[in-house]
């Protein structure tokens, strides 16, 4: 009975050629039935799938399958983020077109993907390379240009002087361009920036509706917008008419300044024309300052003494020094800083540096403080510091920024860290920013009926810098307003661009316009929305800037993008180190009965070190297709789902995988056999269910439908599945008899378990399902219903109390509202006996133990 046996890829194959002839995934723009919109982060398609990949789309899988086993029109769409800068380094290393690359990265991946047997609307799919949807991302930027929140202005840069280009952070190591070595200078390019810090208390507020959100995301996006409240103060130059403009979150410490910091960038040096070697170096450290926000936390602070002083707003008599600081940012602020040494970390390592006065303005409540070697940063209350002395410091700030509105020397101020969003990038492969410069009309939008503005493929990558620079023609193009010649931007977009609206084009990826608005919204916002916690900041923040952009230019009805949203942990595994101090792949060592762990080849024994986030670098890694190779893919989205909850991480290990293998054999084992046997499929209908073992059967069934259903709604998808094998263990250990009653709880029961497994393994339970002769196609099937009447309900009882002294006893459903207990003793018998109609004066409840009325 060789076709009996479970051949995993005989049915995995099957049931994939079958769904997609049938197209059973497809969703209609039908409004009769409720819509659901479940999306995972699209893919950037590097090569090869990761396991984390595949962990994201199973969780995205058993919603969307669950969603329309429950009656919704389900869109599950998928796609690639296919800009960007491996594509390029591919080009320049291997000598590939970043286009050829890109085209058999994704046809490989989107084979694995199809094996792992994914309920996608593969007729949604979209490419962002594709002039088909850059076309359309040409468009939304022209209608952000006119609208005004896009502009162009000066921004500093990571410039790699030998390879002529702009680096990301991520792109400089230790200060040197990653790939050339050569020291990172900082460069002022123009570039193209979104307003997104206009939106940055819109974006604040927003948070608050995003209650579906996991409070740790709301938390880092809320710390990376960084809202600080507290008073712009002006400043004078001695001896001068100069003034300089100071943000200060602490106006309390006022008194406390003992010198004033600017940045290097600051337009009042340019003013100041300072010279001599000592600036010049000055100068030359700065040129290669980082700007990343952690190096400059750890980075040594320096300042330079222009020798100029600026007067002190309070105190005639103090005159501070002014200082260049390479701590102090042109684009935090004003740019410049009061140094307040006794209770700033920063300016205080500058004060013992350039020996510079430490003024203590606050005293802690209790204890003794030295701020001449330490600076005290704590709470307390405010010493030396006139009319502010022995308030709290919350105090002293309200009264210091009142008391300089007045004196009109400042105001109160709000900034936020957010800043706008630089989105050029001196890059060939990204979306080209449809706008030309023109010697005569300046910056000028390419018409509407001028788009798309394709990507040349003819270009030269062994020149460095950016390839659209060097390229013979493409740039050359006449201005569309004078018709003189004039020159295309070469630089390309940020690919955070391109997956901040791709949500939107994947509702209508066939329309001719930026997206077919009646459609984008019916379906938005995206219902479920999954991905990993390391876009918790940036390409949410991005998203839902943009969303809100295209609402304010009427666009969309709805303002934020994602209404749930999930974001699963990591896929872990142990690692492995040889006894020279090598790292192993999990493949190339076994544990042997002893307990120790050797090397297959060399039979070395291996130290075993802790469980950490598979990374290449440590070779902890698996490869997925080998696991569906080996076990299925039913088998390895049991095992994903069933270790631990999505959100947390998880635990990837042989015995895991092997134990879901197990399982699935003998699900497959036992259905078989059960038919096999000749039983058959009963409908409940005509038998009555007398035996209290089967009658105990269906309550199980029955109880583990409504427990399954509460575990996928609440992403508990590990315990859904010990639900599931609870039951499945009380079946199988069944002794199955040809008696009709039997027979009949049976096949209520199996036919329960393939619906509840479907969406977790949908391939075996598919095939058991024909094979066991149910109707129809599982994937057609509407999710069980659980019959209410056949739950027991567990029942408590609570103790009754006259007065303190016990009357009776009361049974009730353990979750019982207090009213209705209230309702329930009242109307007790016996309690009626013992009041003899006094009025009740209250009733106390102690939950699950006692109700207590007192009259
Ligand atoms: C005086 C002071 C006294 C400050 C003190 C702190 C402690 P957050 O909270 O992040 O908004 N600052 C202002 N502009 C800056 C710039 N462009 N670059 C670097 N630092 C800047 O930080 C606000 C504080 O950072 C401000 O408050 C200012 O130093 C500094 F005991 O002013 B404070
Ligand atoms: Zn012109």
């Amino acid at each position: 009975m060789t076709s009996q046996r479970y051949n995993f890829k005989l049915i995995e194959d099957k049931w994939q050629k079958n769904w997609a002839e049938n197209k059973d995934f497809e969703c209609d723009f039908s409004q009769d039935k409720p819509k659901y919109y479940v999306l995972e982060m699209f893919p950037y398609p590097s090569g090869r799938l990761h396991v984390g990949h595949v962990r994201n789309y199973t969780i995205g899988d058993v919603i969307a399958r669950y969603k329309r086993a429950k009656g919704f029109n389900v869109l599950h769409p998928m796609g690639w983020d296919a800009f960007g800068l491996p594509a390029e380094n591919a080009a320049i290393e291997k000598k590939i077109h970043p286009l050829k690359w890109t085209k058999e990265n994704i046809a490989v991946m989107k084979k694995q993907i199809q094996s792992i047997g994914l309920s996608y609307n593969w007729s949604h799919e979209i490419t962002t390379c594709d002039p088909s949807y850059y076309q359309h991302q040409q468009r939304i930027f022209l209608e952000f240009y006119k609208n005004h929140f896009i502009t162009r202005k000066k921004s500093w840069v990571n410039w790699d002087p030998v390879e002529k280009t702009v680096l990301a952070n991520e792109q400089v190591i230790n200060g040197k361009g990653w790939r050339s070595g050569a020291l990172v200078e900082r460069k002022e390019l123009h570039q193209w920036f979104l307003k997104v810090k206009d939106a940055a208390e819109e974006l604040l507020c927003g948070l608050d509706e995003l209650d579906q959100w996991p409070e740790r995301v709301r938390i880092m996006q809320k710390n990376w917008i960084g809202k600080s409240t507290g008073a712009t103060i002006d400043f004078s130059i001695c001896g001068s008419s100069q003034t300089i403009s100071i943000f200060t979150t602490r106006p309390d410490t006022l008194y406390g300044a003992s010198f004033i910091g600017l940045s290097i960038d600051h337009p009042l040096i340019k003013k100041m024309n300072i010279h001599g070697e000592a600036f010049t170096l000055f100068q030359e450290k700065c040129r290669h300052l980082s700007t990343k926000e952690k190096d400059l936390e750890m980075m040594e602070k320096i300042g330079f003494d222009t020798g100029l002083k600026v007067q002190h707003p309070l105190l005639p008599e103090r005159q501070m020094p002014l200082y260049i600081l390479n701590y102090v940012l042109m684009d935090y602020a004003s740019g410049a800083v009061f140094g307040c040494p006794a209770h700033d970390q920063r300016d205080h390592e500058i004060a013992l540096k350039y020996n510079l006065p430490i003024y203590q303005v606050i005293q802690p409540e209790e204890g003794k403080i030295d701020c001449q070697k330490t600076p005290y940063e704590g709470e307390g209350r405010l010493i030396h510091s006139a009319f502010l002395n022995g308030l709290t410091i919350h105090q002293a700030k309200e009264k210091m920024t009142a008391y300089v509105q007045e004196k009109k020397i400042g105001t109160e101020t709000i900034t936020y860290r957010l800043r706008d969003w630089g989105i050029s990038r001196q890059r060939y492969w990204g979306c080209p920013i449809p706008i030309i410069h023109c010697a005569t009309c300046g910056i000028v939008p390419v018409k509407e009926t001028d788009l798309p503005i394709i990507l040349p493929e003819d270009v030269d990558f062994s020149h460095p810098g950016n390839p659209l620079d060097y390229h013979p023609d493409w740039k050359h193009v006449s201005c569309p307003t004078c018709g003189k010649p004039a020159q295309r931007e070469t630089d390309t977009l940020d690919t955070f661009f391109d997956s901040s609206w791709y949500y939107l084009r994947f509702i209508s990826p066939e329309s001719d316009t930026i997206f077919d608005t009646n459609k984008v919204n019916h379906w938005m916002a995206v219902d479920q929305y999954i991905g990993g916690i390391e876009h918790a900041i940036l390409h949410l923040l991005y998203s839902r800037f943009f969303n809100r952009t295209l609402y304010k230019c009427g666009f969309v009805n709805k303002k934020e993008p994602f209404k749930t949203l999930m974001t699963q942990g990591m896929v872990c595994h142990q690692t492995y180190k040889s006894k020279e101090g090598k790292w192993l792949f999990p493949y190339q060592v076994t544990e042997k009965k002893d307990g120790q762990t050797y090397v297959i080849d060399t039979d070395d024994i291996v130290t075993v070190g802790r469980s950490e986030k598979m990374s290449k670098s440590k070779k902890n890694v698996i490869d997925t297709d080998e696991m569906i190779q080996t076990y299925g893919a039913d088998t390895v989205r049991f095992f994903m789902l069933s270790d631990s909850p999505p959100e947390r991480d998880l635990e990837w290990s042989t015995s895991g995988i092997e134990g879901a293998f197990r399982f699935i054999h003998k699900l497959w084992n036992e259905c078989i056999d059960y038919s096999s046997q000749g039983f058959l499929i009963h409908s409940l209908k005509d038998v009555k269910i007398t035996n209290p073992v089967y009658k105990e059967i269906r309550q199980k069934t029955h109880e583990t439908i409504l427990a399954v259903c509460k575990d996928i709604q609440a992403y508990k998808h590990n315990r859904a599945i010990a639900h599931i094998r609870t039951l499945c263990n009380i079946i199988f250990a069944l002794e199955k008899t040809k008696i009709q009653e039997c027979q009949a709880v049976l096949t209520e029961a199996i036919e329960t378990i393939l619906c509840l497994l479907y969406p977790i393994i949908p391939h075996i339970t598919e095939e058991l399902w024909e094979k066991l002769g149910f109707d129809g196609a599982l994937t057609h099937k509407a999710w069980p219903i659980a019959d209410k009447n056949l739950i027991k309900k567990s029942f408590i009882t609570l103790a009754v109390q006259i007065n303190g002294k016990l009357r009776d006893t009361i049974e009730v459903p353990a979750d019982l509202l207090p009213e209705k207990i209230e309702e329930k003793v009242k109307a007790l018998s016996s309690i009626e006996k013992f009041i003899q109609g006094k009025p009740i004066k209250k009733i106390i409840i102690i939950p699950q133990r006692v109700v207590n009325i007192v009259v």
